[in-house]
């Protein structure tokens, strides 16, 4: 049985992850690909629920252990990616654990290895594409300031910490673009990498690093 890819979109707040998940699904669909989306926070869960209380300010948490929750919530869902990945299906997933080191590093001014530790184990991204946009031009997209993080001198010191963690698995998708002209890089991109690991065993995030 050939397995299924697992494609990770990452990035800052409003820079079309989103949006872009969406619409590479539906064309891995309508090329007769199995694919299904997921996203992180996953707010569905248990856990989920705290983390959608804490970034909508109605609940205060330490940043260390909302960081433990982030990781937390993709444990939960790693035997079901495991499974999901087996059985053929490519998914295509809106934040993962770049996410949780890039994010808790800046919020804490730890160290990005501390941020990386919980998630080391969980199933390795096939690829991370990551969309990179200038802090000005995000901020003029809708719907910002409503969550926690939501500030630029935050948003630069994340974007800062991504790019630290780019791997050879990484992408840069420029995302000042169309939203068209991204999904056709993206969408290239995904095919190339779902074509490849068809036959290759799903990899241990970090299984390399001593932290
Ligand atoms: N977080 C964390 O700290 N630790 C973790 O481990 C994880 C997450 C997993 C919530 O995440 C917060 O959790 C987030 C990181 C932290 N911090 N904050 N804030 P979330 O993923 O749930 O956040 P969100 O509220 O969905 O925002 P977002 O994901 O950052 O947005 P997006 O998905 O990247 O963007 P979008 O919704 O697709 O697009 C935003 C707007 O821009 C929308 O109006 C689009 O129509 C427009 N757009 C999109 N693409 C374009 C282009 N190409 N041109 C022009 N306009 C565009
Ligand atoms: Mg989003």
């Amino acid at each position: 049985m050939e397995r299924g890819a697992l494609l990770v979109l990452e990035g800052c707040d409003r820079v079309g992850k989103s949006t872009q998940t969406k619409r590479l699904v539906q064309a891995l669909k309508d090329r007769d690909l199995k694919v299904e989306a997921r996203g992180f926070p996953d707010r569905t869960t248990t856990i989920g629920s705290v983390i959608d209380e804490y970034l909508k300010y109605k609940k205060d948490l330490p940043r260390e252990t909302i960081h433990l929750l982030f990781a937390a919530n993709r444990w939960e869902q790693k035997d079901d990616i495991i499974k999901t990945l087996n059985s053929g299906i490519t998914l295509v997933v809106d934040r993962y654990a770049a996410s949780g080191a890039a994010y808790s590093a800046a919020s804490t001014n730890k160290h990005l290895v501390w941020g990386k530790s919980l998630d080391q184990g969980l199933p390795a991204p096939d690829l991370v594409a990551f969309l990179s946009v200038n802090n000005e031009i995000l901020s003029a997209r809708d719907g910002w300031a409503k969550e926690r993080f939501e500030n630029q001198d935050f948003q630069k010191k994340v974007a800062e910490n991504f790019l630290q963690l780019k791997e050879d698995t990484w992408k840069i998708i420029e995302g000042n673009q169309s939203i068209d002209d991204v999904h056709k890089i993206l969408l290239e991109e995904s095919l190339k990498v779902i074509q490849k690991v068809k036959t290759i065993p799903i990899k241990k995030l970090y299984e390399n690093e001593s932290n």
